[in-house]
């Protein structure tokens, strides 16, 4: 009713052309107030007044909008990154690296995020014939998803680890400008990560002079240069299955190199420059080796110097629930030519090394999308208003706030302490505790994280009530974005079997550093008074999870499998509660830093103690499991 108000001073005269000015609809044409035509000027005041009140009814409603939530440059609003950084980077890195990072904020926000909408608003097209019906096969992809890989190659978004110019901290470096990118990056983390995985296995190899050129090609700055790599690893007989899946054939040429023959039935960002791939040698007679040590490891250019596809055949591009931004096919391999580079049967092995890395790669898009909604829900609740106050002043929807921050700090802290080992690792400073801690840790958090980030976005976009459910918001993007998170490199149960794979080849060593690693984070908050309650509840988990890997030893591999992602799931809470301890414990933490790390422990830390006690992995149990799901199903319950 204010601007009602402030509408009627015509009554005055003297505020009439300012006011008018506001409320009068721009179309509207001919009510001047001419003086002098009795009647009427009479009949024309009427209407004037009356033309008022439309607009003045249209002003009153336009103060119903709401108005958009802003996120700011991300590195200078993200107050535990900075203080991560601050409090482990040696002081001359620190201050590279900031300067970089808050200039590199500013470039997401003003070029980078444009493009990353753009990438989304104007998805790839197949284009399989050309005008003259010739078979071409052309993926068509938007401007802006070219202009984003010459960004990511400027700002040596995968050079960065590879240069290794801050020694064991330019992994980290890197992996928190993909951080930084990922939300705004319009789909371009994805070739991305696979590239990434791509250098890191040709280092593994030693860099062979075969691919020398390769890998210079996917660590440079030059946006001329650059190359990105997929990852075709699936087929259609299944993703997880990787060993039994894989029908590819491969066949030894003359010249040493092969002719790949198979159906990649997923492959992603299949507009990169070159893959790695899994496929059988074929013996002299045609025979392939089944099962996993018959898999081996190939390099291939996906175009010829003229930009012919490699003998291969775009079936199809996928049609994606999210993710739309980048273009994920179906391809034919009519006789790839292709590089073996494992050692024949080593194709799996070989391959964990990308996998590894594009696992951290996953991870870090789950923390990035939580940080992301979390930034814009919480400015939202400075805007809106809501039952008379501001969002953020209802205690409920804060609370509702502050529990997917907590989660998103611990998740963060996971993401921070993988790529902290994985840089001590490539720079060979890291302890035989780190190494064993990576191996573990990496299944962990992508399996973590991935759920955390679906539960998290979902919570986050009901913060914006039913304008978060609105597509042009751009908030169902962030969402459905983040769903395929706990689905792509690896499934959570994939991910919980790889934990146990992990355990069985360290003959349970991982398990020994873990612990070891949590009660030196422990020790470290021994002193301060105010964590203790976190602390005694993150010992208590500790022994707890002991006593169940005593029991489960002498229980065998059922018991194991069934609690796998039980398992799993506890050393995700118990890890990253050390982490918050250790990060509240530093001489300058912040209360909100012990806050965090006391509300993350209040959560139930050893699930899979209690879900030990409740019998949940007895094989009889297993039997209820089924019975469960197919009561009343024709699907397969008489076989039960
Ligand atoms: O390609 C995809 C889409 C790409 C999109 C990427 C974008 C991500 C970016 C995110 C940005 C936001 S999706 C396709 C993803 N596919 C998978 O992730 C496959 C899932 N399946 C598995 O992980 C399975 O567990 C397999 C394939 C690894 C199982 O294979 P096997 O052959 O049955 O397993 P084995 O026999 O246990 O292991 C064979 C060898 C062993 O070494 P050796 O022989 O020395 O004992 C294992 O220790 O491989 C080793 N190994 C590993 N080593 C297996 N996994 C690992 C590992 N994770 N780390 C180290």
């Amino acid at each position: 009713w204010r601007s009602s108000a402030t509408c009627k001073p015509w009554q005055s005269g003297r505020f009439l052309p300012r006011v008018w000015e506001r409320c009068q609809p721009p179309s509207r044409k001919g009510i001047s107030t001419t003086v002098g035509q009795g009647q009427q000027v009479g009949m024309r005041e009427k209407q004037v007044l009356e033309d008022l009140e439309v607009p003045l009814a249209r002003r009153e409603t336009e103060t119903l909008f709401q108005e958009q939530p802003q996120a700011g440059n991300q590195y200078l609003e993200d107050a535990l990154l900075r203080s991560y950084l601050k409090t482990h980077l040696p002081r001359k890195v620190l201050e590279e690296v900031n300067r970089d990072l808050e200039r590199f904020g500013n470039r997401l926000l003003t070029e980078i995020k444009p493009l990353g909408w753009e990438c989304e608003l104007n998805p790839p097209v197949f284009r399989q014939y050309d005008a003259w019906g010739r078979r071409v096969d052309h993926i068509v992809t938007c401007s802006a998803w070219g202009r984003m890989k010459e960004i990511a190659a400027e700002e040596g978004l995968i050079a960065e680890a590879y240069e290794r110019r801050y020694s064991n901290w330019s992994r980290l470096h890197q992996a928190v400008k993909l951080y930084l990118f990922s939300s705004s990056s319009g789909g371009f983390n994805c070739p991305l990560a696979m590239t990434d995985g791509a250098a890191k296995v040709i280092e593994s190899l030693g860099i062979p002079r075969s691919l020398k050129n390769a890998f210079d090609h996917l660590t440079s700055r030059d946006p001329k240069k650059f190359w990105t790599s997929g990852q075709w690893m699936t087929e259609r007989r299944g993703g997880s299955d990787v060993a039994n899946g894989t029908e590819t054939v491969a066949r030894k040429q003359p010249d040493g190199t092969y002719r790949l023959y198979g159906f990649k039935w997923f492959t992603s960002a299949a507009d990169s420059d070159v893959t790695l791939t899994l496929a059988r040698v074929a013996d002299a007679e045609g025979k392939v080796k089944q099962g996993s040590s018959g898999l081996s490891l190939f390099f291939l250019k996906v175009r010829d110097e003229e930009g012919k596809l490699n003998s291969i055949q775009v079936q199809r591009l996928k049609d994606k629930l999210g993710t739309r931004q980048m273009a994920t096919a179906e391809l034919w391999l009519d006789g790839a030519k292709a590089e073996l580079i494992s050692a024949e049967g080593r194709g799996v092995a070989s391959i964990s090394n990308m996998l590894n890395i594009t696992r951290i790669h996953n991870v870090i898009g789950a923390v990035a999308s939580m940080r992301r909604m979390i930034s814009l829900s919480r400015d939202y609740a400075c805007r809106r208003v809501a039952f008379g106050k501001l969002l953020k002043d209802h205690p409920l929807h804060m609370q509702t706030i502050a529990r997917m921050e907590v989660q998103t700090r611990g998740a963060f802290l996971l993401l921070m302490e993988i790529v902290r080992l994985l840089g001590l690792v490539e720079t060979n400073m890291a302890s035989e505790q780190d190494q064993l801690l990576l191996r573990l840790l990496i299944p962990v958090a992508k399996l973590y994280t991935g759920k955390q980030a679906s539960a998290v976005v979902v919570e986050a976009m009901e913060s914006f009530g039913g304008q978060g459910y609105m597509e042009d918001t751009g908030l169902p993007v962030i969402v459905r974005d983040t769903l395929v998170l706990s689905i792509w490199e690896g499934t959570t149960n994939i991910l919980s079997l790889d934990v146990l794979r992990s355990l069985t080849k360290s003959q349970g060593q991982v398990m020994a550093a873990l612990f070891s690693a949590v009660q030196q984070k422990l020790e470290l908050a021994s002193s301060t008074a105010k964590l203790e309650p976190a602390v005694k509840q993150t010992r208590d988990a500790i022994s707890s999870l002991a006593q169940f890997t005593q029991a489960a030893g002498s229980k065998g591999a059922v018991t194991m499998e069934l609690a796998a992602r039980d398992f799993s799931y506890t050393l995700a809470r118990i890890y990253a509660g050390a982490l918050l301890i250790e990060h509240a414990a530093r001489p300058d933490a912040s209360s909100t830093d012990i806050a965090a790390a006391r509300r993350w422990c209040n959560q139930e830390l050893c699930p899979v103690a209690t879900e030990l006690e409740n019998s949940s992995y007895e094989a009889e149990e297993a039997l209820v499991d089924g019975a469960l799901v197919y009561e009343g199903s024709p699907a397969c319950g008489s076989r039960l």
